[in-house]
């Protein structure tokens, strides 16, 4: 397609502050902190160990034959169950300020309820958070990333209203345990890729595929624990534990595909239904599901002669208590994709479903530089875009970067993940400059892991962990050496090259 390369020079041309690229050393403000994150079903290991339950992960991993890519687990991962010491031995090496991980749910609670609580589960966090803190690291702890008590998804998971109470019984036990020590809670971890992933399709567990209904239940029941939880957080610890609560939403930016109304239309409504159904009802004044959203579902849910709108209403108490639910606005950004509308693609997706909802066509253009999963491409002035438009849309909130990051095959030496790392940390700068108010930058991920349904075939990791060995050996990659750097002088230099990188297992690996 010839538009292609004309666009990719109008969109440079549009982003006047993408210029300042050509300058090379630049700063950070004061106060402005860097971690790194993972979650508990990637990296721990220990998956039936002391008295932990099972999750839909354990289940899914599991299942014969295996939903997985390369048919692995997570029974052992990174093994940071037992090699947590290790791992916080990394944190500080690099030097980061905090560092953002996830409690599993069913190693605190086997059974999901509250009824009883797992000791070494509990030993387990207090361990981690304790030689945290003994190291100066800050703990950013995520109640909630995706390792769902099996217990639960037999009764519905998060299609079922009543998940709203589990997950605040569940919280407050975290509070009450760690919130002596932990100032910096997340609740939820992408509810979009919970409830469209989950439960709209096969990408993630519970594999529902239910999707045009599921998702939007999901949504509804997620944005009101999400809620509970931080006005209980709000209500009754704030004053004493005094920290600080919010949600991630993974957001994408959808930029228009031509200059054409319709295409443009199409880039918000990808937009609004990515992540402006979780971010509207929090961030917004007016609250609610956005109209674009509710416009949308309740016309195709007419034409398909549902009795009323697939998206459940909320009531205005229900509004009321969502809207201005976040101390923050986390956001897992990767990616870019160009959006467009077809008329002639008309019954491509099937009916009802999120993606018909939706009615945009998301695709990527070849010229941009491609990681090893499919879904990832280095596009900068995108992740541009998204920080103005989030301050544009939402009275600029404080936001967080709570997930940005790079995937290889693989190798010490990860020049595409650097190049990754230093394009985003210069359009962070450039957003800076323009006024968003961004206080924090977390990469993904901190060491290897287990990368859901592809498995261990897409690495992450500013840390390599050789998954062959028995000691699970961390290596530092040359991308932790650029980031360490970056966290010691404060400055983003474009130019550095480390001095005292090693990577002398490449070069065996490579035979050289
Ligand atoms: C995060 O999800 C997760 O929080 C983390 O657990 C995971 O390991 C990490 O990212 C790396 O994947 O571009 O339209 O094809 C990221 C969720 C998954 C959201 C891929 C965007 C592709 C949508 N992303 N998805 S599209």
């Amino acid at each position: 397609m010839m538009f292609r390369g004309f666009l990719f020079c109008f969109l440079l041309y549009l982003n006047g502050g993408w210029c300042k690229r050509t300058q090379q050393i630049r700063s950070f403000p004061d106060g402005f902190l860097f971690g790194a994150a993972t979650a508990a079903y990637q990296i721990e290991g220990g998956w039936y160990e002391d008295g932990k339950g099972l999750s839909i992960w354990d289940i899914a991993t599991h299942t014969v034959p295996s939903p997985i890519k390369d048919g692995s687990t997570g029974d052992v991962s990174a093994d940071s169950y037992h090699l947590y010491k290790r791992d916080v031995e990394l944190m500080k090496e690099l030097g980061i300020d905090f560092y953002r991980f996830s409690v599993s749910w069913s190693r605190i609670l086997p059974n999901g309820f509250a009824d009883k609580i797992n000791q070494p589960g509990l030993d387990y966090y207090n361990n981690l958070i304790n030689e945290m803190l003994d190291n100066n690291i800050t703990p950013f702890v995520t109640i909630y990333h995706w390792d769902l008590p099996y217990n639960l998804q037999k009764l519905g998971g998060w299609t079922n209203p009543l998940i709203v109470e589990w997950f605040r019984d569940y919280a407050k036990i975290l509070f009450d345990r760690f919130g002596d020590r932990v100032k910096f809670w997340m609740t939820i971890n992408e509810p979009k890729q919970i409830c469209y992933e989950g439960y709209g399709s096969d990408l993630k567990a519970p594999f529902l595929n239910a999707t045009g209904i599921a998702e939007y239940i999901c949504a509804k029941n997620i944005l009101l624990a999400h809620a509970k939880v931080y006005h209980l957080y709000d209500e009754s610890y704030r004053k004493i534990q005094n920290g600080t609560i919010g949600i991630s939403l993974s957001c994408t930016w959808y930029e228009p595909a031509s200059d054409t109304s319709d295409d443009h239309q199409a880039a918000v409504d990808a937009r609004q239904f990515d992540w402006g159904q979780y971010a509207h009802p929090i961030f917004s004044n007016a609250g609610d599901f956005p109209a674009e959203v509710k416009q949308n579902i309740a016309l195709k849910s007419a034409e398909q002669s549902f009795p009323k709108s697939r998206l459940p209403e909320m009531s205005a108490a229900e509004v009321a208590l969502i809207r201005g639910s976040s101390d923050f606005f986390g956001i897992n950004s990767y990616t870019t994709k160009l959006t467009y509308r077809d008329a002639s693609l008309e019954g491509m997706y099937p009916v009802p479903s999120y993606m018909d909802d939706m009615g945009a066509v998301m695709i990527k253009d070849p010229s941009w530089t491609q990681a090893q999963s499919t879904w990832l491409q280095e596009v900068p002035w995108g992740f541009y875009k998204l920080l103005v438009e989030v301050r544009n849309l939402y009275d600029n909130p404080p936001v967080y970067i709570t997930e940005n990051g790079w995937s290889t095959a693989g190798g010490l030496l990860d020049e595409g993940r650097i190049s990754y790392y230093r394009s985003y940390l210069t359009a962070l700068l450039d957003a800076l400059d323009e006024g968003c108010d961004v206080k924090a930058y977390t990469a993904w991920s901190l060491i290897d892991n287990f990368e859901w349904k592809n498995g261990y075939t897409e690495k992450f990791g500013l840390y390599e962990v050789d998954f062959s060995s028995p000691e699970l050996t961390r290596r530092p990659r040359k991308s932790a050496h650029i980031y360490k750097e970056i966290i010691r002088s404060r400055q983003l230099n474009l130019n550095y090259e480390p001095e005292d990188f090693i990577h002398e297992h490449d070069v065996k690996e490579k035979g050289a």
